[in-house]
């Protein structure tokens, strides 16, 4: 039997974070939490990359170009979509759940799904370092299993 588990192991991964402006007194939270657990996990501060994009309806487009370029390991996306401050909830946070994975699937590298999808500003601010813990911090370990994991798992034919 083979089996293939992706390991906590930071050290010589290259991260870069893609970090939703909108609603920034809970990304800038989030982004916190990934950056601090990305370098508790052995990531080198010198490769993290951090770009921000105006709101998680862009996060595809930013975290595309980003995992493209070959210079990263693994793309974080953060954000936060709270429907009480947005008629349009449901396209933002669809759009992007779905244009997220999209990226993931046709560039090959991990593009972690770390936006907050809340009704209340208060279930935002329970998942951005307070009650409920830090997303942000949750989508960096995911980020490190995930690039751990493909480090391993056999290399598509051709490659
Ligand atoms: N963007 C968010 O990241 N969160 C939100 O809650 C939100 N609301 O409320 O509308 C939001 N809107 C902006 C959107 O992401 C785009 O930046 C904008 O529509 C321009 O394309």
């Amino acid at each position: 039997m083979t089996t293939y588990e992706g390991h906590l192991r930071g050290d010589g991964l290259r991260v870069a974070i893609a970090c939703a402006r909108f609603n920034d007194f809970i990304t800038e939270r989030l982004l916190s939490g990934a950056r601090d657990a990305l370098l508790r996990h052995g990531v080198d501060e010198t490769s993290v990359t951090v770009a921000w994009a105006p709101g998680a309806f862009e996060l595809p487009l930013v975290a595309q170009r980003l995992a493209q370029s070959g210079d990263h390991d693994a793309v974080v996306c953060l954000g936060a979509v709270i429907r009480g401050a947005t008629g349009h909830y449901e396209h933002v946070a669809g759009q992007c759940a779905s244009g997220l994975q999209r990226v993931q699937l046709d560039t090959g590298i991990p593009v972690v799904f770390g936006v907050l999808t809340t009704e209340t500003v208060e279930q935002a601010v329970e998942r951005a370092g307070t009650k409920l813990g830090n997303k942000g911090a949750e989508a960096a370990v995911t980020a490190i299993e995930m690039a751990d994991l493909l480090r391993q798992l056999p290399k598509r034919a051709g490659d």
